[in-house]
């Protein structure tokens, strides 16, 4: 290997491990998990169905991709008379094209969450008339928003919404929303409007597996879920659907959109749904979620405007209006000081995605660490202290004022004394709780 690449892999494995991970669609997957995903499994193309292949020597990988269907089904407590799982999918936004092809035809539509109120991209996304997601150009989108006032979902617009546009595709879920989705709901409108329900629970899989969110299943028609975030697999989706569309979802999953599924990733989620179901799990999934409570309580408590005044989940999302600064600044500012996290768009933002008003945080990484209620306080408040440091700022309009003026601000944080001093405490919280990425 080449030494400059090997370097460069063992300084992310330093970083990773000498600072807080606070994405909250990222996380730490297990040791054994990353030795399927790096094993032998990945010499081998196996394009079709388990015992349905277009290859020789399939039978040892059939097997692992059937004992990967079955684990899915029973860390979902699913009934396989009603329902199947498709493995294969490489990652969402390549599932969720999938679901699409295998339900609709070009020109049907779909009704999905705004993005900047918490949707995701592949459910759709055109912005000021322009169609920017191919499935934006394929199909005809609408979008149903978060209450302006509470940020949360008003499940009666929604039905207004959905009896307008007629959807034949309704969905849920997404990237940023922190409250539960009431299931229940979306599936009763769906079916009063004649549409199919597709749950994208990516961000919630673990905390549905670890018994701690609601399950969709009842109400759905599909279930989509990736299984890098709070489930702590490998990087990949899952794709459930009731019985009778399954053979709809597999063909347009192969030949519809991919080649040969990534057999070292299917171990590696078998793997993954395997600890999803003991005890240990329950009790992880548990307190991602007390961690995002205490977190959220906590920064209020410094004077932080949290969307839909708190969480249910794994993250946690805050308006930095109120700072008058923006969600670019302090996030470069906290990674200076060894506190990953994202810079996100938040509810009728006044910022640009690139430039948006808000913060996301998230538990799922921080958590399987060891780290609780009081490591939560003591973050909270370095990222107060953060954002105090920070000050009054906001991105110029002017492109080359603009470009100046955060160069400049990058430039001047990174020698900062004060963010440095934080760094180093963050280091050392670190060490107490460490990580194997051996
Ligand atoms: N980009 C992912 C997230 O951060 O939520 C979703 O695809």
């Amino acid at each position: 290997m080449n030494q400059n690449l090997k370097s460069l892999i063992a300084q992310e494995e330093k970083r990773q491990a000498e600072t807080l991970m606070m994405i909250p669609s990222e996380n730490y997957t297990y040791p054994e998990v990353r030795a399927a995903v790096g094993s032998v499994l990945m010499h081998k193309y196996a394009e079709g169905q388990p015992n349905k292949r277009y290859y020789q020597g399939m039978g040892i990988v059939d097997r692992i991709e059937q004992y990967c269907e079955d684990q899915a089904l029973k860390a979902f407590k699913l009934n396989p008379k009603k329902w199947g799982v498709n493995v294969q999918a490489y990652s969402g936004t390549p599932a969720n094209l999938a679901i699409y092809n295998a339900l609709l035809e070009p020109g049907d539509r779909i009704l999905s969450m705004y993005l900047s109120d918490g949707g995701h991209l592949s459910h759709g996304w055109e912005y000021g008339g322009k169609k920017i997601t191919s499935s934006a150009k394929t199909y005809k989108v609408s979008f149903y928003h978060v209450d302006p006032k509470t940020g949360v979902l008003n499940y009666a617009e929604i039905e207004k919404e959905a009896k307008k546009f007629r959807p034949k595709l309704l969905i849920s879920g997404g990237t940023a929303y922190p409250r539960e989705i009431k299931h229940f709901e979306m599936g009763r409108i769906a079916k009063e409007v004649g549409a199919y329900y597709l749950a994208d629970v990516s961000h919630e899989a673990g905390l549905i597996a670890g018994g701690v969110n609601k399950s969709p299943f009842a109400y759905s028609d599909v279930v989509m879920m990736t299984t890098h975030k709070t489930l702590r697999g490998p990087r990949a989706a899952l794709i459930f659907a009731r019985s009778k569309l399954m053979p709809l979802i597999d063909a347009s999953i192969f030949p519809g959109f991919q080649g040969g599924p990534h057999l070292h990733s299917i171990a590696g989620i078998a793997i993954a749904l395997e600890k999803s179901q003991t005890a240990g799990f329950e009790k992880y999934a548990k307190q991602v979620i007390k961690n995002a409570k205490t977190l959220s309580a906590e920064l209020q408590k410094y004077g932080f405007k949290v969307i839909s005044g708190g969480t249910d989940k794994h993250l946690v999302l805050v308006d930095l209006r109120n700072k008058r600064t923006t969600g670019w600044h302090v996030a470069w500012a906290l990674e200076v000081a060894g506190i990953v996290t994202n810079r996100n768009t938040i509810p009728n933002d006044t910022g640009s995605p690139y430039y948006p008003s808000g913060l996301r945080l998230g538990t799922p990484a921080i958590t399987v660490r060891g780290m609780k209620e009081r490591e939560m306080k003591q973050i909270a408040k370095w990222v107060s202290d953060v954002v105090e440091r920070v000050g009054t700022q906001k991105v110029p309009e002017d492109d080359e004022q603009r470009r100046k003026t955060l160069k400049k601000f990058k430039a001047d944080i990174v020698k900062d004394k004060f963010l440095l001093e934080i760094r180093s405490e963050v280091k050392k919280l670190c060490k107490k709780f460490p990580i194997d990425l051996s």
